[in-house]
């Protein structure tokens, strides 16, 4: 019987998942060559740890690993129903409040190594965190999409720690009791960039679509979202990364000023605040975007929710989880 100790979190209503106890010895390469081969050689285990019946589709993991910058706090492996996450925004919230609720950090700046580089998170108090992302920019401004059953939709191309689609131009209400319906709107929009071979830069697969539309309650929030994420379930936080794509939209638009306050609200309600800094770099993807390379700043809390230890048995016919 294999024993993965575990501690689930929620940040705005998204659920993370940390392994603390019982993971995969990854080795000690980068953080992207231990992410190879966690997908390669321990797959199953991400999807025992995700998967039901012990998780749902919802659910993002964290694999924690030894970082290989030692003034990082830990490096931390993202994974969901489908594979694996560059970063997670809301992920990163969770990870800190769980640490802490384990006693291994106290308030103050953390630094973080993720597959895509470190991020500083600041943990203010026993549930809220100031998590500073990875640089972010927006590729392509206006990318037009023929979308099945509904024609063509405009989106900006943007990277937040993952690729979005950023869509306004949709037409439809978002609200909660509307999530299928939105899910399956914006699986058509992810398939249509798919078939039309629209990507990120290196090729990078667009796997997180993004709707927007004005907030009920405008002296809550600036803005509503509703986020697909890659394996088909929605986020039920503002989308760390996603608030971060949208960040870089607004800059390059030249609606928003560094340090000027963003609040993003989610689809169930909860509200990530974000800001930026203008980023200074020598990436040469900064010669292709259209817009500054920023370095966004998302404010939001998490609460633990349990800590458990699952069992995997491998008698049992669904020890990996139930595969489709
Ligand atoms: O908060 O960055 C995020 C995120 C990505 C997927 C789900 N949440």
């Amino acid at each position: 019987m294999r024993r993965i100790r575990i501690i689930d979190s929620h940040t705005g209503g998204e659920p993370t998942r940390i392994i603390v106890d019982g993971g995969p010895d990854l080795g000690s390469g980068s953080l992207r060559e231990r992410l190879n081969r966690f997908e390669a050689e321990f797959d199953a285990l991400r999807s025992a740890v995700i998967l039901e019946p012990r998780g749902s589709d919802v659910l993002v993991g964290g694999l924690l690993c030894t970082p290989t910058d030692p003034t990082c706090v830990t490096g931390v492996i993202f994974f969901n129903n489908t594979g694996y996450l560059h970063m997670c925004g809301h992920g990163t919230i969770g990870l800190i409040v769980t640490l802490s609720h384990l006693g291994q950090l106290t308030t103050g700046e953390h630094r973080v190594e993720t597959p895509v580089g470190v991020v500083t998170a600041n943990l203010i108090d026993q549930h809220q965190v100031a998590v500073t992302n990875v640089i972010s920019y927006r590729y392509r401004k206006a990318v037009a999409v023929n979308v099945a059953g509904h024609g063509i939709v405009t989106g900006d191309v943007a990277w937040g720690g993952n690729w979005f689609f950023l869509v306004a131009d949709h037409g439809q209400k978002l609200t909660l009791t509307r999530a299928a319906e939105l899910t399956d709107f914006c699986m058509r929009i992810r398939a249509a960039l798919e078939r039309e071979g629209i990507t990120g830069t290196d090729q990078g697969v667009i796997d997180h679509i993004e709707l927007f539309a004005e907030p009920a309650d405008p002296d809550l929030a600036d803005s509503q979202n509703f986020v697909l994420c890659p394996g088909g379930a929605y986020d039920r936080s503002p989308c760390g990364t996603g608030t971060s794509a949208k960040l870089a939209c607004l800059a390059a638009d030249g609606k928003l000023a560094p340090g000027q306050k963003w609040r993003q609200q989610s689809i169930v309600g909860s509200v990530f605040e974000g800001s930026y800094e203008p980023a200074v770099t020598s990436d040469p993807v900064a010669e292709i975007v259209t817009g500054p390379m920023i370095i966004p700043t998302i404010v939001g809390s998490a609460w633990i929710t349990s800590e458990a230890e699952l069992l995997l048995d491998d008698t049992d016919p669904f020890v990996a989880g139930i595969l489709v």
